[in-house]
């Protein structure tokens, strides 16, 4: 048996937007996702996330099933637009308490709650009122996240202020494919920043009043490795990890941006959006760094710029296919990627507990004649990635815990219901949830906290 660390946590990963629905429920205001998945062309099949998995009102059966996984925790996110609808002032009572109603169910059932206190569903008034571009947006997040924590504080133990800050930016404000569909380069590095101040301001507020909170940040860092040995790709996989990994990790854990990235960035914006002692806040002491792993990269110098849309100042790089295994989502499968990542994050970056807080593959599940669904491939990459995540704690690493991304099939932002990549299989038009058989599986690794050798 290839066994885990005593007390590994075992767990799945969701998000108020992909799963909740409920959209106008007991107070809930428009948040950027609503606003953009009801602007026609930017959703596959035009399909908002309405209903999505309509677990703001399936919860209770979602808990029940959660706890026969025999998963230690479930994370989620909160909608700020559901606690605090118009994005500042008074919480609304009927939308924290739903997140307590869940807190309450999940604990019935055994499952410890991860809250992930931003998963990209910003209320569009402050959208309005500039977006993460504002300086003013990081405190509005602050005091949403200090809020929602002290209503929620006595029942869960482990906090995420953001989840992926470098999705939100250069998604969000620089490629224009996510929410709020904004294609300016400028705009997205201020929001970087505005973002990792917001979690800072979070962290140090949350720690002033609970300093026994566990408090961390969840990122998407990826291998990036030069498609060739040459002076042009190296230094091509240089700007591509410095706006992929450096400019988040830094300046989190060293309270500094490195300077290679803002020299590469010096022809996009100035530095001004860097006031007083912002630095110093962003690096609010971590309890744990969560990590979002789904595939490598391999780049060149090149004329691509699709890449320059989104790696904003990085100059003509391009990715390179690699010929490996890809996911109905197009991404490779290279599950020694992430041993790779773990081990230079835990080396470039020691002292913080890691967690992988997503990991999964999207396939085409289907709906067996006998109402079950096989996947194993989906059981294969979750088998071939933890032992990835095993040879890193071997080798050092301080991992303690995988969450599988996802519970269910869900609403995968510009993909809608299209992709499935869940544990569970989610039939629509009934709302059925029918376990897959890689929720078997990933039950038993869980029960045993080990792999079969
Ligand atoms: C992310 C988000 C999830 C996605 C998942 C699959 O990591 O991008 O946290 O919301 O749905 O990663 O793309």
């Amino acid at each position: 048996m290839i066994e885990f660390p005593d007390n590994f946590a075992w767990g799945v990963a969701t998000a108020s937007y992909q799963v909740e629905g409920a959209v106008d429920a007991d107070g809930r205001r428009p948040s950027i996702w609503d606003t953009f998945s009801h602007t026609p062309g930017k959703i596959v099949a035009d399909e908002p996330g309405d209903i999505a998995n309509d677990h703001y009102h399936r919860y209770a059966e979602d808990a029940r099933l959660l706890g026969s996984l025999n998963l230690g925790y479930y994370r989620f996110s909160v909608a700020w637009p559901r606690v605090q609808p118009d994005g500042r002032g008074p919480i609304n009572p009927a939308g924290l308490d739903f997140y307590k109603r869940l807190i309450d169910a999940l604990l019935e059932n055994g499952v410890q709650p991860w809250v992930t206190l931003y998963h990209w569903d910003l209320p569009q008034v402050l959208e309005d009122a500039g977006g993460w571009p504002a300086r003013d947006t990081a405190y509005r997040f602050a005091d949403y996240a200090v809020a929602t924590f002290e209503g929620l504080q006595d029942r869960v133990r482990h906090w995420t202020t953001l989840n992926e800050p470098w999705c939100s930016a250069f998604l969000g404000y620089a490629a224009g494919t996510h929410a709020p569909g904004v294609t300016d380069p400028a705009a997205s590095i201020r929001a970087v920043h505005h973002l990792l101040l917001g979690h800072g301001l979070a962290a140090r507020a949350i720690r002033a009043s609970h300093p026994d909170a566990e408090v961390g940040i969840t990122l998407n860092p990826q291998p990036i490795q030069p498609a060739t040995d040459s002076d042009a790709d190296r230094d091509a996989a240089r700007r591509i990890d410095g706006l992929r990994n450096r400019l988040f990790l830094d300046p989190l854990y060293y309270g500094k941006y490195p300077a290679d990235v803002l020299d590469d960035l010096a022809g996009v914006v100035d530095d001004s959006y860097i006031q007083g002692d912002d630095e110093k806040t962003i690096a609010a002491p971590l309890d744990f760094l969560g990590i979002n792993y789904y595939s490598p990269a391999v780049v060149r110098q090149g004329a691509d710029s699709v890449s320059d849309a989104v790696y904003v100042g990085s100059g003509d790089v391009e990715s390179v296919a690699q010929g490996l295994p890809v996911s109905d989502m197009g991404w490779e499968i290279a599950p020694d990627s992430l041993h790779e990542l773990l081990v230079r994050l835990y080396r470039d970056y020691p002292g913080v507990p890691l967690y992988v807080t997503e990991n999964g593959i999207a396939l085409q599940d289907r709906l067996g004649a006998d109402g079950t669904v096989e996947d194993p491939e989906r059981i294969a990459y979750l088998d071939g990635h933890l032992r990835a995540v095993h040879r890193a704690i071997a080798d050092g690493v301080d991992l303690r815990g995988y969450f599988v991304w996802t519970f269910a099939d869900n609403w995968e932002w510009s993909f809608g219901t299209s992709k499935r990549f869940g544990l569970v299989y989610l039939d629509y038009p009934t709302q059925r949830r029918i376990p897959k058989s890689s929720a078997r599986w990933f039950a038993d690794v869980a029960r045993r906290n080990a792999l079969d050798t």
